[in-house]
């Protein structure tokens, strides 16, 4: 795999902290990725041209994380039928819960497969479990790294 598998993109550069956590897990598993600044408000045409050559350029799954009026996700979800993680991005006026509702609640028939607030983490280990349907060796890894958080769990214990 040397062509980018994941898109990663995010509504701001004030997102970066945050998304990195993705970025980690995904460089952790091996799995080539773009990331990009895009917005849905602020620059929809570069938004909707990433999104419209993500199929050409390789990317299977897209983690789309934003705060606030959180519409990133769901628009790269309107113009692509690749699956599009939400990651609503934690804010102080509302702590995140805005974010939350503007990712999660989409419209019937386009759905943004949604993680916890700041749950970059999550996103791209959910990404990492659907490419896992196509490549054994990274449902593999999956394995060992679930395999390896159980036998942590369990040390706590002795
Ligand atoms: C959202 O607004 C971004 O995703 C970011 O979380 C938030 C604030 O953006 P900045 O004003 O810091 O650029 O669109």
């Amino acid at each position: 795999m040397s062509k980018p598998i994941v898109s990663v993109i995010m509504g701001s550069d004030s997102d970066r902290s945050a998304m990195n956590e993705a970025l980690s897990v995904l460089d952790d598993f091996g799995l080539p990725h773009e990331t990009k600044v895009l917005s849905a408000h602020r620059t929809p045409d570069a938004l909707r041209d990433h999104i419209l050559g993500i199929e050409e350029r390789g990317p299977e799954v897209i983690i789309a994380g934003a705060g606030k009026a959180a519409h990133l996700a769901g628009a790269a979800a309107s113009l692509t039928v690749i699956p599009v993680i939400g990651v609503p991005l934690y804010s102080k006026d509302f702590g995140g819960l805005d974010a939350l509702l503007s990712t999660v609640q989409m419209p019937g028939g386009v759905p943004v497969a949604t993680v916890a607030v700041n749950g970059a983490k999550n996103a791209a280990l959910l990404a990492v479990s659907m490419l896992g349907l196509k490549y054994p060796e990274v449902q593999q890894k999956l394995r060992v790294y679930r395999d390896q958080l159980a036998q942590k769990a369990a040390s706590r214990n002795q």
